[in-house]
């Protein structure tokens, strides 16, 4: 590495070879573990991961030969919230307060089949840190289609191209007044570092929504994994922020993008993912209307 390039990245603050154990199942380019790293950095073993049915589930093994080095709970597919706050408050019941309870789970898991757990947890203000990883798909089951999965992406159950919007959970989280929900996404590792540590220092329901690009799901080469994610931060089309006190603010990798004339184009996001290659024109001019409409949503809850 040049020292112009090594000026251009902070060195992440921690080391990459701890938290996730090597020999994991995942597939090449995951971004499970990349995650789970940054997520091990803050919480080290002072964690206990709820985990409903997953490729998490699968990669990261079962006791005592799982690759994650905090403690893990597998529960059924709905539960993860319900479980979680069981959790939260029996280490609360036994005078635990230095271990975190962290739901984690996929898309499906949260914005399908786990959404009335998740509304009741976050109803109650449990004192969990709730995160959903997003790859816009069920795809430990084949790839099939979510209510996160964005529209004219293709799954084995939308073979022509999704046609409904992306469920957009971090919004419907701010909608239930909870005190801490922020976006992220694997591409951008300290900015998630540093959301992760905010949120360990608050009390109550906290959520974050993490964007996670998966190779064999989205039909791109795993070498690919870090430049998709920053390419959907790049084009203004995944938009990174932390809601708090009743105030949203654009974190850092997000912030140029405010101003429409400093975003890529859509299509350098799109053209890099097998899953968009039927994508129509109709579907593109779709896309750039929803970014300039969440971009006018942003823009509405920062003033
Ligand atoms: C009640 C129930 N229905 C279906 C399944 C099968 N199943 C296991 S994992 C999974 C997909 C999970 O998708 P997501 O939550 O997005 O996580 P990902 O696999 O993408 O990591 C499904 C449908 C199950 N385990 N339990
Ligand atoms: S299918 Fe995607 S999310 Fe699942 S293990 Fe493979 S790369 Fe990771
Ligand atoms: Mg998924």
């Amino acid at each position: 590495m040049s020292t112009t390039q090594a000026r251009r990245k902070p060195p992440l603050p921690y080391d990459q070879r701890e938290g996730v154990l090597p020999g994991d199942a995942a597939c090449s380019g995951c971004p499970i573990p990349i995650a789970l790293k940054v997520v091990s950095a803050v919480f080290g073993e002072k964690a206990i991961l709820v985990i409903p049915a997953c490729c998490t589930s699968v990669i990261m093994g079962t006791y005592p030969g799982q690759a994650l080095k905090a403690g893990i709970i597998h529960v059924p597919f709905a539960s993860a919230a319900a479980v979680a706050s069981g959790v939260s408050q029996a280490l609360k019941e036994r005078g635990i307060n230095d271990v975190y309870v962290i739901a984690w789970a996929g898309d499906g898991g949260t914005a399908d089949i786990g959404m009335a757990s998740l509304s009741g947890a976050a109803e109650r203000n449990e004192d969990i840190i709730y995160i959903m990883y997003d790859n816009e798909a069920y795809m430990n089951t084949g790839i099939q289609r979510s209510s996160s999965t964005p529209p004219g992406a293709w799954t084995t159950t939308t073979p022509t191209g999704k046609v409904e919007a992306k469920k957009d959970v971090a919004r419907i989280m701010i909608a239930h007044g909870v005190p801490y929900v922020a976006t992220a996404s694997v591409g951008y590792p300290h900015d998630l570092y540093n959301k992760l540590q905010k949120a360990k220092n608050i009390k109550g329901f906290r959520f974050i929504h993490i964007h996670a690009p998966c190779p064999p799901g989205w039909r791109f080469e795993p070498q690919y994994t870090a430049r998709i994610a920053k390419l959907a931060v790049e084009t203004g089309l995944w938009i990174l922020y932390e809601y708090q006190d009743g105030k949203l603010t654009l974190s850092g990798p997000s912030r140029p993008y405010l101003d429409p004339s400093k975003r890529k184009p859509i299509e350098e996001y799109i053209k890099l993912q097998g899953r968009f290659r039927g994508a129509t024109e109709e579907f593109i001019a779709e896309i750039k209307k929803y970014v300039d409409e969440n971009w006018k949503w942003i823009m509405k809850m920062m003033s």
